[in-house]
C-alpha cells in the first residue's frame, strides 16, 4: 500500500503507511550513512506518531511559538526518528534571531545526509543546528534532566504570566527516554524533583525494551522501573503493547487528566520491532541493518524492497491535516488572544519579547551596590550574592537557586516577591534543588531553553557532579549561569575533599564557556555586568568563601577592566622589571607584593586577569599593551593547578599554585603551607627577574 493507492486509504492504513515511512527512512539514513542506530527509531515510531500526530500543540509552521508542548528525544541515538518527524510534519526553519523562516528544518536531502560534514541531522539532535530540536542530547539521561527545567519554566511562566481569560502558558513537556536515561543518575535525581515539585506538565514515555548496547537489560536493570517512580511521587501508566496505537492515545490522555503530579508511561517495545528476521538485535542497535536485512525488513511492512527513502504520497499530508491543522489552529488562537493581551498587560508582553530574544529589561544594571575601599574586605561570594539580588529586581525573569548550599554560596533572594518555588507556589523565584546538582545542571539548561534567565550555585569543587550539564549548554551556546563559591583552599577547614584544584583549569579548557574569576566586589560588580550581556554563552561565576580586601580604585586602576578580561591594576613607571599576574584572591597577594617590591625599588606591574576567555578575545595590542612581550620576568599567582599559566608566564617565568590536594584546616594555616604569602610572591618575582636576564 503505497504512492497510487493513497486517495483509498483508511485512516488505520494511513497511520500504519507513515509510521513505516518514519521507519524506514531511518533504516536508509544508517544504512547510507553505515553509522547509527535504526532500532530505536524503528521500535519507537507509533509511540512518537501517536504523540506528534494525535497529542502534541506544535505547530511545525513556528517551530518558537512561546506556548508549544515541548518534545525531548532524551534518547539522542534515536536523532533518526527526530529527523523523520521534522521532516515529515513539515517543521520550519528559524534564524539565529529566533524569528522563523520558510526554509524547511529538514528534508529529504538532509535525511540523505545524516551524520555527513555540516548536515542538519548529525549523529545525535543539536539545538540550535537544527530548527525543531528543543535540547541536545545524546548523553544519557540528559534529555530527561533538561525537561525538568523545562517544566518548571512552564509552570512558573504559568504563574507569572497568565491572567484571567488568557492561559497564556500552559505547554507539556513530552520526553522520550530509554532504559540507558532511566540508569543514569541524572535523570533519577531530576526525577525526584520533578516528583517533589509535582509538575504536572511532564510525560516521560519510556521505551521499555528490555536491551541496551551490551544485550539484554536484564544483564544490569531489573527493578520495576515503574514503582520506583510511583515512590517519587509519579502517575505510573503502562501499554503493555508499543504498536497499540489505541493504547497509547489512552496512555497519553491518561496523562493529560492528570494534574497533580508527573506522568511515566512505560511502553514495552520491541527493538527494531517489525523486523522478524533479525533475531540477534544487537545488529539493530549501534549500528546499520546491512542491505539484505534491509529489504527483509521492508518486505515484511509491505514496502517495495528496492525503493529507498521512500515518502509515500499522502504521508506528509497526513501530518498536515493531523498535527498540522491541530498546530496551526492553537497557535493562532494563541496569537489572537496575545495580541488582546499586549494591549491589557503591554509591560508582561514586553517581558515576554525580550525574553523571547534574550534581550535584558531597560535599566537592568541600575542601583548596582558599590563598595569602598576596605582592606579587610568581603568574600566575593558575599559581595556576589548582593550584586545578584540587586540584579534579580530589575531583571523580572531572573530564577534560580542553589543545590542546597544557598546558605553558603548567597544565591538565595532576598528582596519582597521573589518567593519560593513550591508546589502551590509556582510563581516562587528561588527554586530549591535540593542535593541533586546534576539535575540542577540539566535544569538550568531546560529553563535557559525556554527563555528563563537560569542562575545555579554550589561549591565551585562540586562543579564536577555538574559538568556533563555544563558541556552541553556550552555546545548549544545558552546564558545559563553558574554561581561556584568556596574556590579554593581558602575554604579551610572542610579540607581536600572540598577544596578545587583542577576545576579552574578542567572549565577552562572547555570551549564556549566563559569563566570568571573575579578578585574583589568591585570586580563582582562589573563580572555580572559582563555575564548579564551574554547571550549565548553559558558562564561559571567562580567565588571565594574567605573575604577578600577591597581595593582602593582612587589608588589603582578602575575595576570596568573586567570587561577586557585581563587589565592593569596598579603600575609603575619606566622600563618594568616584572609583572605580577593572578585572579581571584590571588590579586590581593599580588598587590601586596607589588608595594613591597616598589618599596625595593623594583618597578613590577600587576595584572588581574578574571577571565582569561574574555582577555583572549582582545586585540593582539591591548594583549601586548597588558603583557609586553618584552617583559620576560612574570609571576602567576593562583590557589589552583598552574596548568594552563605557561602561556602567560613563558619559560623564565614562576607559576604559584597548587602541585597537590589541600588539607583541612584553618585558612591562614592552608595559605601558609602551601606557600601563599606575600613573601613567597616577593621571592618569585626576585627569581624570575634573574632567570629573564
Ligand atoms: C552517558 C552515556 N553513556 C553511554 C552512551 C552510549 N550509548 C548510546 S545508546 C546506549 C544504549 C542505550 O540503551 P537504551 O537506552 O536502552 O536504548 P536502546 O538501545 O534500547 O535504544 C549507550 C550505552 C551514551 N550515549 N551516553
Ligand atoms: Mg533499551
Amino acid at each position: 500500500m503505497v504512492a497510487s493507492e493513497q486517495t483509498l486509504l483508511t485512516s488505520t492504513q494511513l497511520d500504519t503507511l507513515s509510521i513505516n515511512t518514519i521507519r524506514t527512512l531511518a533504516m536508509d539514513a544508517v544504512q547510507l550513512a553505515n553509522s547509527g542506530h535504526p532500532g530505536a527509531p524503528m521500535g519507537l515510531a507509533p509511540t512518537a506518531y501517536c504523540l506528534w500526530q494525535q497529542v502534541l500543540r506544535y505547530d511545525p509552521a513556528d517551530p518558537v511559538w512561546p506556548n508549544r508542548d515541548r518534545f525531548v528525544l532524551s534518547a539522542g541515538h534515536a536523532s533518526m526518528l527526530l529527523y523523520a518527524l521534522l521532516y515529515l510534519t513539515g517543521v520550519r526553519g528559524v534564524n539565529p534571531e529566533y524569528e522563523k523562516i520558510s526554509e524547511f528544518a529538514v528534508t529529504l536531502d538532509d535525511i540523505k545526509r545524516f551524520r555527513q560534514i555540516d548536515s542538519k541531522t548529525p549523529g545525535h539532535p543539536e539545538y540550535r543546528l537544527t530548527p525543531g530540536v528543543e535540547t541536545t542530547t545524546g548523553p544519557l539521561g540528559q534529555g530527561a534532566g533538561n525537561s525538568v527545567g523545562m517544566a518548571i519554566a512552564g509552570q512558573w511562566l504559568a504563574a507569572r504570566f497568565n491572567r484571567p481569560g488568557f492561559e497564556t502558558f500552559n505547554y507539556n513537556v513530552y520526553v522520550i527516554c530509554g532504559d540507558g536515561d532511566l540508569m543514569e543518575g541524572v535523570a533519577s535525581e531530576a526525577a525526584s524533583l520533578a516528583g517533589h515539585l509535582r509538575l504536572p506538565n511532564l510525560c516521560w514515555i519510556y521505551d521499555n525494551n528490555r536491551v541496551t548496547l551490551d544485550g539484554p537489560a536484564d544483564w544490569s536493570f531489573t527493578e520495576d522501573v515503574g514503582a520506583r517512580f510511583a515512590a517519587y511521587g509519579w502517575n505510573v501508566a503502562h501499554v503493555t503493547d508499543a504498536n497499540d496505537l489505541g493504547m497509547l492515545a489512552k496512555a497519553y490522555n491518561n496523562f493529560l487528566q492528570t494534574r497533580d503530579r508527573p506522568t511515566l508511561i512505560v511502553v514495552n517495545s520491541h527493538i527494531g520491532y517489525g523486523s522478524p528476521h533479525k533475531q540477534d538485535t544487537s545488529a539493530a542497535h549501534g549500528e546499520a541493518l546491512g542491505e539484505e536485512e534491509v529489504r527483509l525488513t521492508k518486505k515484511f511492512y509491505g514496502w517495495p524492497e528496492d525503493a529507498h527513502f521512500l515518502v509515500p504520497d499522502g504521508v506528509r499530508q497526513h501530518f498536515q491535516e493531523g498535527i498540522g491543522k491541530r498546530g496551526r489552529e492553537l497557535r493562532e488562537a494563541w496569537e489572537a488572544r496575545f495580541e488582546e493581551y499586549s494591549k491589557q498587560y503591554p509591560e508582561l508582553a514586553d517581558q515576554l519579547n525580550r525574553m523571547q530574544h534574550r534581550e535584558l529589561p531597560d535599566g537592568w544594571d541600575k542601583n548596582m551596590p558599590t563598595f569602598p575601599a576596605d582592606a579587610k574586605g568581603i568574600g566575593t561570594r558575599e559581595s556576589g550574592g548582593k550584586v545578584l539580588n540587586a540584579l534579580a529586581q530589575n531583571v523580572p525573569w531572573m530564577v534560580g537557586g542553589s543545590a542546597d548550599l544557598a546558605g553558603s554560596d548567597r544565591t538565595r533572594l532576598k528582596f519582597d516577591g521573589a518567593g519560593d518555588f513550591q508546589p502551590g507556589s509556582y510563581g516562587g523565584r528561588n527554586l530549591h534543588f535540593g542535593v541533586r546538582e546534576h539535575a540542577m545542571g540539566a535544569a538550568l539548561s531546560g529553563l535557559s531553553l525556554c527563555r528563563i534567565r537560569p542562575f545555579g550555585g554550589t561549591f565551585f569543587n562540586f562543579s564536577d557532579y555538574m559538568k556533563p550539564s555544563i558541556r552541553l549548554a556550552a555546545i548549544m551556546e545558552i546564558p545559563t549561569i553558574y554561581v561556584f563559591t568556596h574556590d579554593s583552599i581558602g575554604l579551610g577547614e572542610d579540607g581536600p575533599t572540598h577544596e578545587p584544584i583542577e576545576q579552574l583549569a578542567g572549565l577552562r579548557a572547555m570551549p564556549g564557556l566563559m569563566l570568571m574569576r573575579p578578585a574583589d566586589a568591585n570586580e563582582v560588580v562589573e563580572a555580572w555586568k559582563v555575564i548579564m550581556q551574554l547571550r549565548d554563552e553559558p558562564v561559571a561565576l567562580v567565588l571565594t568563601r574567605q573575604a577578600v580586601p577591597t581595593f582602593d580604585r582612587t589608588k589603582y586602576e578602575s575595576a570596568s577592566g573586567v570587561a577586557k578580561g585581563g587589565y592593569i591594576l596598579a603600575d609603575s613607571d619606566g622600563k618594568l622589571d616584572v609583572i605580577l599576574m593572578g585572579t581571584g584572591s590571588e590579586v590581593s597577594l599580588c598587590v601586596d607584593a607589588y608595594e613591597q617590591l616598589k618599596a625595593q625599588g623594583i618597578k613590577a606591574r600587576v595584572v588581574s586577569m578574571p577571565s582569561l576567555d574574555l582577555f583572549e578575545r582582545q586585540d593582539e595590542a591591548y594583549r601586548n599593551r597588558v603583557l609586553p612581550p618584552e617583559v620576560k620576568a612574570r609571576v602567576s599567582v593562583e590557589a589552583a593547578s598552574t596548568f594552563g599559566w605557561s602561556r602567560y608566564i613563558g619559560p623564565t617565568g614562576v607559576a604559584i599554585g597548587m602541585h597537590r590536594f589541600g588539607a583541612s584546616a584553618p585558612i591562614k594555616d592552608l595559605l601558609k603551607k602551601f606557600g601563599f604569602t606575600t613573601e613567597k610572591v616577593v621571592a618569585a618575582a626576585r627569581a624570575t627577574i634573574v632567570q629573564s636576564k
